[in-house]
């Protein structure tokens, strides 16, 4: 029985094999795409989006619409020369339906390039289809409207001529359904989506992406950046203030790399520096990134030292105190990346170094020659920054010793834990002595240790390191977690598995957490990416009835249990204002029992790198004007508590 779609298909040997190649997909999804988890469903996306992309950077396409249809599909629409529609002279079926039908066919037709798409993940668009319940192809081209139709990989009919355009018109359009068979989620995130397409406009000067929404809420934004990496670097920067107008850029090609460069100086402390190859975000740096470092450091001092801002007997300036407060992207394009590293996301190939070095030696040594006063400020900067870092040092090497930065001094603190296995031993943050004694007297002084704090730590974003080493609770919890901190951290030496964040379920107890979860993601941000760091789940509601006792964490849930148990007179609703007001056995019970707990994880997701970089200045940094428009933003998220 076939419908409109479907004709009688006659399965030869190749039609088979092909059908074995996708039905290998939906069998190991996570194989091809990391995981059907909403990270994969958004992988769908950039799929199909980098073979457009890759039309831009061939040059042939300057406009993606990426669309979120109200059914539930996305569509991908480029403006490119469209997919070939003639025979593929192998598989002897349109280059089209070898596209999508034929595992890893993807990439350009013809050599050359550097392909986004077939990069890291780049597993072809016949992934796409064979996840996707049904996708549909549609090409402009020469006048007329093609299309083909497939179904969970299946091809649907043969490609089709279905209608005409205008004679110079060209273009892709491809529409697929993620398969709800293999997706847990298969609701697209609008901002996620949006955050790349952002990423994607800022890595390819002039292309102009469009996402629109057609589901409930319609909206849509385009990004569209004509300086290319050196708007990314003034976006990175507009929650901080720039030290100098310009953002300096080097660009050039050595032994087949493309290297492009954009860097501006912040008055923050932290760095801020993203690399990609083939527009690929690569967290974990490589080859670019150490070719970018050895140039800046090499040629900074060269220029400090020349111009007398370094006297003979100076030492030389770090590569860290000369990247403190930078924002800076590195960008290469090469046609064979090898990705090594533990998540595979760092670059391997050594030429990517020697190229980027060389391009930003000669070029940054141009740009400071020809703007003394913009390399003096630089200059000045790591100067002042290598001084801070001087007494940093100096107050730790004076802090450990006097002995308070070793096992002495947070004892008079910390409560710790009978074990020393940290496997198992968790360290209670918590807000405040009263709820420190609670916590004290609930816990399990074998696994669990308590770390008081008295009152709101330092906001470590707008501090230097020599003030930051001053304050004496950011110096405790370096001491009681153990790791130390930026290039000495050393995640072996952790001595709690969990670091569980305790505070009140109030507006002062968020902001501490923040806070607290601030110093964490600048000093020692791989507590939080190997997903050490928890926020404690307090109760917001105690209910009483009769002798029955119920605990509610949110208002859906105090809702539930009136429902549950009536709403009649003797009901007893207490509001907890904090931490405190608990005694110590309902803390044990609600808060801190490992078998009744609640915990939320701190998630890191490296694809949103620079997003959370941005997000912690915002919220954190000087500049209260976009921190005003990010509350306005995203105040319809928030939970407000009216006291
Ligand atoms: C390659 O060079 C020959 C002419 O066709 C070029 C090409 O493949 N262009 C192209 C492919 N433009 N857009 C695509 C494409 C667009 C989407 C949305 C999805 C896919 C798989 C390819």
């Amino acid at each position: 029985m076939t419908n409109e779609f479907e004709v009688e298909q006659e399965y030869d040997a190749s039609q088979i094999q092909i059908l074995e190649g996708l039905e290998a997909v939906r069998k190991r999804p996570g194989m091809y795409i990391g995981s059907t988890s909403i990270r994969g469903l958004h992988h769908l996306v950039y799929e199909i989006l980098d073979n457009s992309v890759d039309e831009a950077l061939a040059g042939f396409c300057d406009t993606i619409v990426v669309t979120l249809n109200a059914d539930g599909s996305c569509s991908v629409t480029d403006n490119g020369r469209g997919i070939p529609v003639g025979i593929h002279e192998k598989a002897g079926i349109p280059a089209v339906e070898v596209v999508f039908t034929i595992l890893h066919a993807g990439g350009k037709f013809g050599g050359g390039g550097y392909k986004v798409s077939g990069g890291l993940h780049g597993v072809g668009a016949s992934v796409v289809n064979a996840l996707s319940e049904w996708l549909e192809v549609e090409i402009k081209h020469e006048g007329k409207i093609y299309k083909q139709r497939y179904e969970r990989g299946k091809v649907m009919y043969a490609l089709k001529i279905v209608g005409d355009c205008a004679e110079g018109e060209s273009g892709t359009r491809v529409t697929f359904f993620p398969d709800r068979e293999i997706f847990e989620e298969t609701v697209f995130e609008y901002d996620t989506l949006a955050d790349r397409m952002r990423e994607m406009a800022f890595l390819t000067a002039g292309l102009k992406i469009v996402l629109e929404d057609d589901r409930e809420e319609k909206k849509s934004n385009t990004y569209h950046y004509e300086g290319g990496i050196r708007e990314f670097v003034s976006y990175l920067n507009h929650s901080k203030a720039a030290l100098y107008e310009d953002v300096i850029y080097c660009n050039g090609e050595k032994n087949g790399v493309v290297v492009e460069v954009a860097m501006q100086h912040n008055d923050a402390y932290n760095e801020s520096i993203y690399s990609f190859v083939n527009n690929i975000n690569t967290p974990e740096g490589g080859m670019h990134m150490t070719g970018f470092k050895n140039a800046l450091t090499k040629v900074f001092n060269k220029y400090a030292r020349d111009n007398k801002i370094l006297k003979d007997n100076d030492t030389d300036l770090s590569g860290e105190d000369i990247r403190e407060g930078l924002a800076a992207i590195i960008s290469v394009k090469i046609s064979d990346p090898q990705f090594e590293g533990q998540t595979k996301q760092k670059l391997g190939n050594s030429e990517a170094r020697t190229a980027v070095d060389a391009v930003v030696t000669e070029q940054l040594t141009y740009f400071l020659e020809q703007n003394p006063q913009t390399a003096r400020i630089i200059c000045e900067k790591s100067v002042q920054s290598a001084r801070a870092r001087d007494a940093a040092r100096k107050a730790r090497d004076l802090v450990r010793r006097k002995g308070t930065l070793d096992s002495m001094n947070f004892m008079g603190k910390l409560w710790d834990c009978n074990s020393r296995n940290p496997a198992e031993c968790e360290i209670f943050i918590v807000e405040g002595d009263s709820a420190g004694g609670s916590a004290k007297k609930a816990r399990n002084n074998s696994t669990q240790a308590i770390l008081p704090l008295r009152g709101k730590i330092l906001n470590v974003e707008k501090a230097r390191l020599d003030k930051i080493l001053g304050n004496e609770e950011i110096k405790t919890m370096i001491s009681c977690f153990g790791t130390n901190i930026h290039e000495e951290f050393d995640i072996s030496k952790l001595r709690y598995d969990k670091i569980i964040l305790m505070t009140d379920a109030d507006v002062d107890g968020a902001h501490i957490s923040t806070l607290l979860l601030t110093f964490i993601y600048r000093f020692m941000p791989d507590l939080i990416k190997e997903g050490h760091v928890y926020l404690a789940q307090p109760p917001l509601f105690k209910v009483e009835k009769g002798k029955n006792v119920w605990y509610a964490y949110s208002d859906r849930e105090l809702e539930e249990i009136m429902q549950a148990i009536g709403r009649d007179s003797n009901n007893k609703v207490q509001r907890y204002k904090g931490l405190g007001e608990m005694d110590y056995k309902q803390l044990w019970e609600t808060t801190m029992d490992p078998e009744r707990r609640v915990l939320k994880k701190v998630l890191y997701d490296e694809e949103q790198a620079a997003e959370i970089d941005l997000t912690f200045n915002v919220l954190m940094g000087d500049n209260v004007e976009p921190r005003r428009e990010f509350i306005e933003k995203n105040a319809k998220y928030a939970t407000l508590d009216i006291q």
